[in-house]
């Protein structure tokens, strides 16, 4: 596992001196904590984020009505990645990034029902090559929160034959694009959408019903287990170029949250908590046993929660951030928590993939020390025997968080959506020169204060 690299204290690889700015360490030299050879680095974005223009889904006319977005703004031109795909995989290949998680957008694809735009599916093919021609590894999500209009309007998830429509689009998705795709996300964060579209209420389709979403959770199994036989039955048995059978990889991206009891002595949390897990981190997996190749984990949510019999509303539990770092969004930053999602997760003993991970900082004084920290504990639990296979960062760009709107800025490449300038962030260079490392060079520990002289 350890590589044989001496890192000279403070050195950095990218030509950015990032090191500069922070406190002097006491000379000494250490090794590179290594990766797995072929471990995949890369960032994330989904279609509807960063494309601009999705006007044909369920999330634009949603954006219009007055308070769905909390900062006001409109999904609108986005990052523009519709048109500047190349330049932002310009950007991803030039910070050493070997791998890109993006999705499609459905209602580009199948604008009607039944019936396929060709100039589309061009488009896509035409992105996926140019990471290909860029030789980096393809994750496509074919599902990222947003549906179709003539789906949401015969009822989306909730309709009859959705399992069906959703197993035709990846059957397509996996005829077109099966010879390019590496990684399949048949679904980003099933648990996610089921809690603000059919839990909160604060996304399309705006429904609070603990009936309605215990019918979608059972549909969105289903349409995955579809999916799941149906991206094998196109592309099982194909063979690569060296004639050796190409290994097809499906799975999910789960929203992973680690839980933990607000009152350390109360019962009553710790069961809570214990029922948390279950149902949000587990239960999409156990129902749809059988079909996973790999677990996809995104990490963002550390909760101490407190178990609040009257308040059905918050679902029963309050979450407490006080005294804890948090991000721009307030969301609790707890670094340390992706060794348990991952610890936790690899019961199932899949290989897992880190499909995203990242902070809402838009000044970047934190995400650098953030991606460091993250990734020690994701070298800790590989070092404890955990098949890991990647670890994308969320996002590659700044993008449409949601509801939230333009306001919480998640990239490693700053966008100012006046001109569309992409600029790295410091943390952007950070994270450059841990991908091109495959592993932690010794001096970026110092963002975390190791060997600092104080
Ligand atoms: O922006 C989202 C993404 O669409 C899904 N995972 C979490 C991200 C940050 O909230």
């Amino acid at each position: 596992m350890h590589g044989m690299t001496d890192e000279k204290d403070g050195h950095p690889h990218s030509g950015i001196d990032y090191l500069s700015e922070l406190p002097q360490a006491r000379p000494h030299i250490h090794e590179t904590r290594k990766f797995p050879d072929g471990f995949l680095w890369g960032s994330a974005t989904s279609s509807h984020q960063v494309e601009g223009n999705n006007s044909n889904n369920d999330w634009w006319d949603w954006e219009k009505a007055p308070g769905h977005i909390l900062d006001g703004t409109l999904s609108g031109r986005a990052c523009e990645q519709y048109e500047r795909y190349e330049e932002d995989f310009d950007i991803a290949k030039s910070l050493h990034q070997n791998a890109h998680r993006l999705s499609i957008e459905w209602s580009r694809i199948e604008p009607e029902e039944g019936k396929w735009d060709m100039d589309e599916v061009v488009h896509y093919r035409r992105v996926l090559e140019a990471l290909k021609a860029r030789g980096m590894s393809v994750m496509l999500t074919a599902w990222h929160f947003t549906l179709p209009k003539w789906f949401a309007a015969k009822g989306g998830w909730e309709s009859g034959d959705a399992i069906r429509a959703f197993e035709r689009y990846v059957s397509f998705l996996a005829a077109e694009y099966g010879d390019i795709v590496d990684h399949w996300i048949t679904m980003n964060e099933p648990m996610v959408y089921l809690v603000q579209s059919y839990g909160a209420g604060v996304w399309p389709p705006g429904v609070r019903s603990p009936i309605r979403n215990i019918h979608v959770f059972s549909k969105l199994c289903l349409s995955h287990k579809a999916a799941y036989r149906a991206i094998h039955r196109v592309l099982d048995g194909r063979t690569g170029a060296d004639g050796k059978p190409v290994p097809v990889m499906v799975g999910i991206s789960q929203n992973v949250i680690t839980f933990e009891p607000y009152r350390k002595q109360s019962v009553v949390d710790g069961v809570f908590v214990w029922f948390a897990d279950k149902m949000f981190n587990r239960q999409f997996f156990i129902w749809t046993w059988g079909a996973h190749d790999f677990i996809g984990i995104n990490y963002y949510f550390h909760y101490r929660i407190k178990y609040v019999p009257r308040k059905i509303t918050q679902l029963f539990y309050e979450v407490h951030t006080e005294n804890r770092e948090v991000s721009d969004l307030g969301w609790e930053i707890n670094t340390a928590g992706i060794f348990d999602a991952i610890i936790s997760m690899s019961r199932y003993r899949l290989p897992i993939i880190i499909t995203e991970h990242g902070v809402a900082n838009g000044d970047d004084g934190k995400r650098p020390r953030i991606i460091v920290a993250a990734l020690k504990e994701v070298y800790h639990a590989i070092l404890s025997g955990v098949d890991i296979r990647g670890y994308f960062h969320w996002s590659l760009i700044d993008n449409f968080e949601w509801e939230k709107g333009y306001s919480g800025r998640f990239g490693l490449v700053a966008i100012d959506y006046l001109t569309m300038k992409r600029t790295p962030r410091r943390s952007a260079y950070v994270y450059a020169d841990i991908c091109k490392a495959n592993g932690i060079p010794h001096s970026l520990l110092r963002f975390m204060g190791h060997g600092v002289r104080w």
